[in-house]
């Protein structure tokens, strides 16, 4: 049988090659052929608007924000909605038509590559998809390395979004991501080449994880040590998932003096750590845990969810929730009300409000509290505790532990290995991953607590800004002199930029799980292996004792 589609690019493509009559992540083949003539779309745009910057041309910004909500639009479990995303298509034709008319008019010409050519119309649309995805090169190692440079920009463009939309824009940024798509459209580059690019993202992410950091804390101030509520109280609720802090800053401002109250679920948790927001008394705390529990809890919350990045978990057909969700930005699920900004890029989150008004309180499935805010800010400050708690040795290592969680059964062995680390073992987390042992209660370390929690995955950027630091009061020469291993867990392709960033900076021997990427090949994980020492996981026993 014909394969419908092919998508290899999450930790849980199918078998461990690739998903091809539906996604695991629930993405119907419709979808997954609608996200591969968007990034079609998208090589044309960036191929044309790379080949007039090159000539002198400015290039406006409108089209940078095309190509990243684009890009963002295509990570996993970001948008299950085919009309958004071909809305999305048909504006990125549009955009690459007036680009091409500004090359004509001054004699610039442009590649005769099919992306920048092909003019089919809607009507042909779905059978143009089936040869633009993934599998057009034929070459599995050419394949695996271009993809793996995609992956990494697709990172990129979520964490430039959120810079973005706080007013933070790097042109660096736009242009290197608009540039590596036109090298791997027009230029045949060959494996070598390959991997200088893959590296180069990896530089111009920690670049753009730089930026946000610069953004989130300039905008919200310094994360700091903060006691997070994991129960309920007796008032509605709104719960808001993802990354995107602007948009929870817009949330906060209008629930105030609503009588609704505002909780965070998965990857929203940290924003609890930001001294601006703390000052609202009616952001009540955590509810829940990882993305892929949502089914569960967003039946027991009650109230309204607003997504502002992925991951979403499609509803089940009978879910009682799904009237309730609301999607903003990149996100899109068919049926659920999308939340646009205005001009000003705010957003009216009055609808979410009056639902909310209506709905029962959040059901409790938890009590108590987990701790966080272990940014590089923070740590710093307690930067001669831990130097002393190193040096009397009551502190034997770091494990960074960062990266995601997901649904496989495969993933308690990050609980397992989080409860047999040694007492002397610290674990440095950050994204959603941590919610495999940030309930476990692993204790402190005179004082400093056994899991430190920097925030999201792309507060990864902090453990590599406090590693740096750690290298400096030590006074080593490499990074990989520190006392700290790598226990990374990855699903999604923002923990592909976060990998290429720590392998830029020079960190070596990380071990990633809970299974190895499906789009690196053989030969490719074997460059991984060589020049990074990058590898698997294995067993709990054995991991611990390479690691701890
Ligand atoms: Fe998780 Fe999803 Fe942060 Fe990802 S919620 S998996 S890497 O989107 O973004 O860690
Ligand atoms: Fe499969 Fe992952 Fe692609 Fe979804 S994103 S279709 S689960 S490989």
């Amino acid at each position: 049988m014909e394969n419908s589609m092919f998508c290899y690019q999450c930790q849980e493509a199918s078998k461990g090659v690739g998903c091809t009559l539906k996604g695991v992540c629930g993405k119907n083949s419709s979808t997954s052929a609608a996200i591969d003539l968007l990034l079609f779309v998208v090589r044309g745009v960036s191929v044309v608007a790379d080949t007039l910057r090159n000539c002198g041309y400015e290039v406006d910004n409108s089209v940078n924000i095309f190509v990243t909500d684009a890009l963002f639009s295509t990570i996993t479990n970001a948008n299950f909605d085919d009309e958004s995303l071909l809305n999305r298509v048909k504006k990125g034709f549009a955009i690459r038509e007036e680009l091409k008319q500004v090359a004509l008019k001054n004699n610039i010409e442009l590649p005769g590559v099919d992306e920048v050519l092909w003019n089919g119309g809607e009507e042909s649309f779905m059978d143009k998809a089936k040869s633009v995805g993934v599998l057009r090169e034929k070459n599995e190692d050419l394949r695996s390395l271009k993809e793996l440079v995609v992956y990494g920009l697709k990172g990129m463009a979520a964490y430039c979004e959120h810079a973005a939309r706080l007013g933070y824009n790097d042109d660096e940024v736009n242009s290197f991501m608009q540039s590596a798509l036109n090298l791997i459209t027009v230029n045949n580059l060959g494996a070598d080449e390959l991997v200088a690019l893959v590296m180069k993202t990896g530089e111009v992410g920690v670049k753009v994880m730089a930026l946000l950091d610069t953004a989130n804390t300039e905008k919200y101030g310094n994360p700091e040590i903060t006691k997070v509520n994991i129960g309920v109280s007796n008032k509605p609720g709104i719960l808001i998932s993802g990354h995107d802090l602007h948009d929870i800053e817009d949330l906060l401002k209008q629930t105030e003096g609503t009588g609704v109250d505002v909780y965070t679920h998965g990857e929203m948790l940290p924003a609890h750590y930001y001294p601006a927001f703390k000052k609202y008394s009616h952001f009540v705390g955590n509810y829940g845990n990882a993305w892929w529990k949502q089914r569960e809890e967003f039946t027991t919350f009650n109230g309204p969810i607003v997504f502002t990045t992925n991951c979403i978990v499609p509803p089940l057909s009978n879910a009682s929730y799904t009237e309730r969700m609301f999607t903003s930005n990149s996100t899109g699920y068919p049926g659920c009300k999308h939340i646009t900004e205005d001009k000003y890029g705010h957003k009216d989150y009055s609808e979410v409000i009056e639902i909310a008004k209506r709905c029962a309180a959040p059901q409790q499935i938890e009590e108590g509290e987990i701790i966080g805010g272990f940014a590089h800010n923070q740590v710093l400050q307690l930067a001669d505790k831990v130097v002393d708690a190193v040096k009397s040795g009551a502190i034997r290592k770091f494990i960074v532990m960062a990266g995601c969680d997901g649904r496989m059964k495969s993933r308690d062995y990050y609980s397992e290995f989080a409860k047999a680390l040694p007492q002397d073992c610290v674990i440095l987390t950050a994204g959603c991953a941590k919610y495999r042992y940030n309930k476990l209660s692993l204790g402190d370390i005179n004082g400093i607590p056994r899991v430190l929690d920097a925030g999201q995955c792309n507060d990864s950027y902090s453990l590599a800004v406090i590693a740096m630091k750690l290298k400096e009061a030590f006074q080593l020469e490499d990074i990989n002199e520190l006392p700290i291993s790598y226990n990374i867990a990855w699903y999604e392709q923002k923990a592909v930029i976060v990998l290429l960033a720590l392998l830029y900076l020079g960190v070596k021997n990380i071990h990633l799980g809970p299974t190895l990427p499906a789009f690196l090949s053989p030969a490719v994980v074997k460059v991984l292996v060589e020049n990074f020492g990058i590898a698997g996981i294995t067993t709990v026993d054995e991991d611990i004792k390479k690691l701890a």
